[in-house]
């Protein structure tokens, strides 16, 4: 069976996004394309054959031969997309953030209450990715005890034009929040954000961030965020736990011995680092698109998201650890991370 999809947004990760679909993802076709700037989703279009190119994401949403939505849009226009997307039945993976704003996320959670089911997977890839599955087995498994501390470590080479100010906390430690959750099956409940020192290369963006995280089980989340870091992209992770430690492994396809030192090789980008998870988050939002229902990262999962970056942007600003007041979770959410004993509302 098929699934024909719509995508809207045909910038970078849009446009990576319908290759993965058109080549990797079993059962996907990419049918229609929207984008604000239209000749760039003409461009997009060009590249396959019989798609239609939307000069509104709204109609390419309620096109007949659309039969699920991806919106890799500009972030503040998720929210109007995927509350369109619920209104017409339509499965809808949204990339990060879920929304800009609480009141937006908010929105969607009850849109989806509303519907009666789930119709939205958010773009948390890292969910997917072997690595952090490992170790969240690891952490299931009872090996290492109860967990304590998850330290992660976010260092991008650099960082596109578009990206300022506190958005090392909104674009890019927002993943290590969301895996901070599902790995400790947790819910926070404050943050605090310092700024050291700042990298030369970072011009006006707050870089690099340690931003600490308090758990519902008094459990601890430290994030270091350095986006100017140059020697390539490197994801590091560790979970602490009452006997024994957990932590992603490195990584290399070779290991280099030269001039009395040893070398091994570092990603250049998240394209690369986490190929596998972006091809596990498509394969499953297909699968299920085509029972007509969604699986992965949830909207609450997306709500919780954004009101930490949104606690975390004002913890930067005020030097205080901030309260992370999160809504009641509604029953259709009763799986996601946070809700075993321990993070129940
Ligand atoms: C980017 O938007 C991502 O999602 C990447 O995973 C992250 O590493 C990067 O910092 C973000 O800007």
């Amino acid at each position: 069976m098929t699934v024909n999809v719509g995508v809207i947004g045909v910038g970078m990760i849009g446009q990576e996004h319908i290759r993965r679909l058109m080549t990797t993802v079993p059962g996907a076709k990419v049918v229609a394309v929207s984008d604000v700037d239209e000749a760039r989703a003409r461009e997009a279009a060009s590249f396959l054959s019989g798609i239609q190119v939307y000069a509104l994401g709204e109609d390419l949403i309620l096109a007949r031969e659309v039969e699920a939505v991806i919106v890799a849009s500009w972030g503040p226009t998720h929210a109007a997309f995927v509350l369109a997307a619920i209104k017409a039945g339509k499965p809808v993976f949204c990339e990060k953030p879920l929304a800009t704003t609480e009141a937006d996320c908010s929105a969607i959670l009850d849109a989806e209450a509303a519907f009666g089911r789930r119709l939205v997977q958010v773009g948390f890839m890292r969910r997917f990715d072997p690595q952090y599955l490992a170790m969240k087995e690891t952490i299931r498994s009872g090996a290492i005890g109860a967990p304590l501390i998850f330290q992660s470590g976010h260092r991008n080479a650099s960082v596109p034009a578009h990206y300022t100010g506190d958005m090392a906390l909104t674009d890019t430690a927002v993943h290590d929040i969301d895996i901070g959750r599902f790995l400790l099956d947790d819910e926070p409940v404050a943050i605090t954000v310092r700024a050291p020192r700042r990298n030369s290369r970072a011009g006006d963006v707050a870089d690099p961030l340690m931003t600490l995280i308090d758990m519902r089980s008094g459990a601890l989340v430290s994030i270091e965020t350095s986006v100017h870091i140059a020697y390539g992209y490197d994801i590091r992770g560790e979970v602490i736990g009452e006997s024994g430690t957990v932590s992603l492994a490195d990584r290399s396809e070779v290991v280099v011995r030269t001039n009395g030192a040893f070398m091994g090789r570092v990603p250049p980008d998240w394209r690369e680092r986490f190929a596998p998870a972006f091809d596990g988050e498509f394969r499953a939002f297909i699968a299920a698109a085509g029972e007509g229902r969604v699986a992965g990262p949830s909207a609450w999962d997306g709500y919780v998201a954004t009101v930490t970056t949104l606690a975390g942007v004002k913890a930067l600003k005020t030097g205080k650890r901030e309260t992370i007041k999160l809504r009641h979770r509604p029953a259709l959410y009763v799986s996601s991370p946070g809700a075993s004993a321990r993070g129940v509302d």
